[in-house]
């Protein structure tokens, strides 16, 4: 535990550093080939998606920050006091903001983050904010169980807060194992706060993964012009184009970048032959119903205690407890 700057903590549990060379060539030995979406967010992917969340089709963000600010009094009730606020990624700061200005007497804000550079600037931010709540930030993979900093004002009882609907980027098996560390690490009496993106008409969700302006394909596309640069692969990044369908089925956005043309990719000394039109998966956006996300819930062994949902139905919260 090192003390960054008065009043903040960082707890660095030292996550291992990504194999990205061994992910990307197993992902590219898989049929159909697969990147994983983990791998978008480098700096430049990082602005990209917040341009994305400024796009008129992409209505999550809008609708979710709304949400949230209209059910804040609602969840304030419901959720037990002097929480110590946990959150899962270090987040634009907005909701936040919202929640931690929404919350009777929050003792302590716990961020779990794997980019350290990320951690820190955010609670930085947060801390000038909140001089009453206790900034303990945890470096770290939140999809395994995490220990936490335990706030000097007493072992309160934690809110897991996981905004975003980024939840949907698991598959099922991998959603349900997230949940079950969550478990964990909310400990006895503890909750946590999820978003997720509703099922609804496939035109709306398709659009907001295909806006007008490109932004989305630019989002896809930096996915090979990161992994050229940092894993020096060749990927010839105008030879592929980004596709996201939503599937009714599996109540899921698919992306794809669909390859233009016959062609080869070196990775590590490795060829990969994409014949024209080959799709590689690159993330799913899972979409749920009430039924679904309470059922993804139990199996994870956590009740839905509330649910408040946008007038329009499009985007939900979720409290859930043990
Ligand atoms: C940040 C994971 C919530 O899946 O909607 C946005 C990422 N991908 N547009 C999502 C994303 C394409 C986004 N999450």
């Amino acid at each position: 535990t090192v003390t960054v700057a008065s009043k903040i903590t960082l707890s660095d549990l030292q996550p291992s550093a990504d194999d990205i060379t061994g992910d990307v060539l197993a992902g590219l030995s898989a049929t159909p080939k697969t990147l994983p979406s983990k791998y978008f967010y480098d700096e430049h992917g990082s602005r990209l998606f917040e341009q994305i969340t400024r796009e008129p089709e992409y209505y999550l963000t809008r609708v979710e920050l709304d949400l949230l600010e209209a059910s804040m009094p609602s969840i304030a009730e419901a959720v037990t006091p002097r929480a110590h606020v946990v959150e899962y990624g270090s987040g634009s700061g907005r909701k936040t903001h919202l929640l931690l200005d929404g919350l009777a007497d929050p003792v302590a804000y716990t961020p779990i983050e794997i980019s350290r550079t990320a951690l820190l600037a955010s609670v930085e931010r947060l801390a000038d904010a909140y001089p009453d709540v206790e900034m303990l930030p945890v470096c770290a993979d939140f999809t395994q169980p995490v220990p936490l900093p335990i706030p000097s004002r007493g072992n309160g009882h934690v809110l897991v807060f996981f905004p975003g609907s980024t939840l949907g980027n698991f598959l099922p098996a991998d959603a349900e194992r997230l949940l079950r560390s969550m478990r964990e690490t909310m400990g006895a009496g503890g909750q946590a706060l999820i978003g997720i993106d509703l099922d609804k008409e496939p035109a709306l969700i398709e659009a907001a993964y295909n806006d007008a302006a490109g932004v989305t394909a630019d989002f896809t596309l930096n996915l090979l012009v990161r992994l050229n640069r940092d894993i020096g692969s060749d990927f010839d990044v105008d030879s592929f184009a980004h596709r996201a369908v939503y599937s009714r089925e599996r109540m899921r956005i698919e992306t794809h970048l669909v390859s233009l043309r016959d062609q080869q990719v070196t990775v590590a000394g490795r060829q990969f032959s994409f014949l024209d039109g080959e799709a590689m998966e690159v993330e799913y956006s899972h979409k749920y119903t009430d039924a679904s996300f309470a059922a993804l819930a139990a199996r994870a062994g956590l009740r839905v205690i509330e649910r408040w949902n946008d007038p329009k139905g499009w985007f939900g919260l979720r409290l859930l407890a043990a």
